[in-house]
Parts: structure tokens; C-alpha cells; sequence
């Protein structure tokens, strides 16, 4: 999984550097982009240092230089030079930038209950995932205003609804009236029906002139679930094949099984985990908890937390402590 021939940054390197105060930088201008971006975040007082340090990790500029390829190759390994979706690419890059392997579950009940979490937790967070179906006052206007703030986060937007149909309904499914199509980046499907879903899938973010990736359900956290090996085993072997496929959903409750994906899908699709919490064991309702560092050194790409986030006494903190772990994981893996 290891890029050859580059060093690889400690996990504690960006904090030795970080003492040294670095002068801001105009992201317009690529040349003036530190050497390693990675080191840029200081406790310099005179400016907004998560403002600048966004400005030069969101620059478009930035991401298309040799350098930024190299410091993707190394931290990504194998996953970053052999995966081809465009999605999985940039998930990648937003986590360097940002340096946080967060998926924020904003399983949440009202549209400004949501804006106020992304508010503050968005520093922490490569990925936003929303349940558009759980949301008691719903409209499309207050909808867009939620994933601007999420583009202008930086990070893509992954609609959770989980489809299940044939291809054709599946298609109508990212119409009718949430439109998911039209905003969402990334959706979730079972491959119950068979491959022709993805397709279906893809084919209705081509209705709008749009494409996005499918996270495929491979396993699941909750307990007592039916997607046992086998059914693991032909979800990855079909996934692989298909392009439209960005990875798949881990059991992150469990690291042996999450071994066991990362085994069967190799470095060409990623693997995202929920059932993710500091606190590990047994959740509400069924769900199965395991912790964050356990998770990415087992193989997990991404790390889906929510109520481990939402529902905590001081939101920022806890999402700046999971964005830690797993960034110092992911370096150590
Ligand atoms: O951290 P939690 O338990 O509050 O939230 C976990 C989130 C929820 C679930 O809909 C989702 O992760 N999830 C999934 C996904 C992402 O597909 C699969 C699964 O097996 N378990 C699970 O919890 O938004």
C-alpha cells in the first residue's frame, strides 16, 4: 500500500514544524505554496490560520502541481495511484488538505439543526453525509443553502438514502421530489437487485448532466445484520468491476472484519466505515461501536461518525479529536 521511493510525514511531524510561524499565503499564486502544505498549520496569532490554511489547501492550483501528486502518492499509498474514480480522488486530496479521515453523519431532524453542526464542526470533516428523508421541515431552498455550505467546505456531499430497486426505479429514486441527483455527489446502494442499480444510479445524475460515485454496502455495523461473508464476497467481486463503484461500506465496529474487506477489494476501491465512536461497544438500537485509530489501521479510508460528533457536549472539540485520530492513523498505517 506504500508509495515508494518518498517519505511518508510522521504522524507528530506537522506538530514540531507547526511552532515555527509561517507567513500567510496568497493561494492565487502557486508558487507561493509552502514546500509541504502539510506543515502550514501554525499557531501564528496575527491572522485566521483555519482561514488561510483553507485557502491554500482548496486551491485548485494547488491540487493540480506535482507536489501535491507526490504528497497524495505517499500518504495514500497504492489507493491513490490505482484508483480512477474522480470521487475517491478527491475525497483523498480534501482529507490531505484538511487532515481529517471525518465523514460527519448529520443525522439530524431539522434543516438549521444541520447548519448549525456543519458550522462547527466543518473544519474537521472531508465528506458530509445527510439522510434527506429524516428532515421534519424540508425544502428545497434551505436544502441548497446546506450543501453550499458543504462546497464551500470543501468536502462532497453523500446522500445516505440507501437504494435497493432495479435499475429503472432507482434512476426515478434520484428524481422525484428531493432531487438527490441534483445535489448529491456520493449515493449509497445495496447490490440486492444485482450490478444494474449502479448504472440506474449513474444514469440518473446523467439526467441532469452530473456525475457522482456509489458506496456499495459490503457489510454493515449493526447487529444481526444478513450481509454475511459470502454476500461480501460477490458484493466486491461485482463493485470491482464496475466503474461507477467509489468503494464500499465497512463494518467499522469490527477491525478483523474490516481486515478481511480490505483483503477482498484491494487498492482500486476505498472502504468507508460506519459504526465508529471513541466510546466502543454496543449503541442504541442495534448499532456496534469501534474506535477510530483501530478502524484506519485495519484498512477503513473514511470514518463515519455521527452521534459520536452530534450528540457530544462541546461538538468542535470531539470532531477535532476524531479528525486527529484518524489522521495520525492513517499516517501510521
Ligand atoms: O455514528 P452513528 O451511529 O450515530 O451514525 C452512523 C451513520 C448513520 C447510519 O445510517 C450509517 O452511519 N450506517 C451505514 C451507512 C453509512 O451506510 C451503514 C451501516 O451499516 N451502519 C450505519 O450506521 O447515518
Amino acid at each position: 500500500m506504500k508509495a515508494k521511493n518518498i517519505a511518508k510525514p510522521k504522524a507528530n511531524a506537522s506538530k514540531i514544524i507547526s511552532k515555527e510561524p509561517k507567513k500567510p499565503v496568497n493561494s492565487a499564486n502557486a508558487m507561493d505554496i509552502p514546500a509541504d502544505p502539510l506543515m502550514s498549520r501554525s499557531s501564528c496569532p496575527t491572522f485566521d490560520m483555519r482561514r488561510q490554511s483553507y485557502e491554500i489547501r482548496y486551491s485548485p492550483s494547488f491540487r493540480a502541481t506535482k507536489q501535491a501528486e507526490r504528497m497524495s502518492a505517499a500518504i495514500w499509498g497504492d489507493l491513490w495511484s490505482s484508483n480512477q474514480s474522480v470521487f475517491a480522488r478527491r475525497y483523498m486530496a480534501t482529507a490531505i488538505e484538511k487532515e481529517t479521515l471525518v465523514c460527519l453523519a448529520a443525522d439530524l431532524r431539522t434543516m438549521g439543526d444541520i447548519r448549525s453542526l456543519i458550522a462547527e464542526v466543518g473544519p474537521y470533516i472531508a465528506c458530509l453525509k445527510l439522510h434527506v428523508d429524516i428532515v421534519n421541515d424540508w425544502n428545497i431552498d434551505g436544502w441548497m443553502d446546506i450543501c453550499k455550505e458543504a462546497k464551500d467546505l470543501g468536502v462532497a456531499i453523500w446522500e445516505d438514502r440507501k437504494f435497493a430497486d432495479i435499475g429503472r426505479v432507482s434512476r426515478q429514486q434520484m428524481a422525484g421530489a428531493f432531487d438527490i441527483r441534483s445535489w448529491a455527489d456520493i449515493v449509497t446502494a445495496h447490490l440486492i437487485s444485482g450490478p444494474d442499480i449502479v448504472q440506474g444510479l449513474q444514469n440518473g445524475w446523467g439526467d441532469v448532466g452530473r456525475e457522482g460515485g456509489v458506496l456499495l454496502l459490503a457489510q454493515m455495523s449493526s447487529r444481526g445484520n444478513l450481509l454475511n461473508e459470502e454476500y461480501t464476497t460477490t458484493v466486491v467481486e461485482y463493485g470491482n468491476k464496475i466503474e461507477g463503484v467509489l468503494g464500499y461500506i465497512g463494518n467499522g465496529s469490527e477491525p478483523d472484519a474490516i481486515r478481511v474487506l480490505r483483503n477482498m477489494v484491494g487498492p482500486t476501491r476505498m472502504i468507508w466505515t460506519p459504526g465508529i465512536n471513541l466510546a466502543t461497544g454496543d449503541g442504541v438500537a442495534g448499532q456496534r461501536y469501534g474506535h477510530p485509530r483501530e478502524a484506519v489501521l485495519a484498512g477503513s479510508d473514511c470514518l463515519i461518525v455521527g452521534s459520536g460528533i452530534h450528540q457530544s457536549q462541546n461538538r468542535g472539540e470531539v470532531a477535532a479529536e476524531y479528525a486527529r485520530i484518524s489522521w495520525e492513523a492513517l499516517l501510521d498505517r
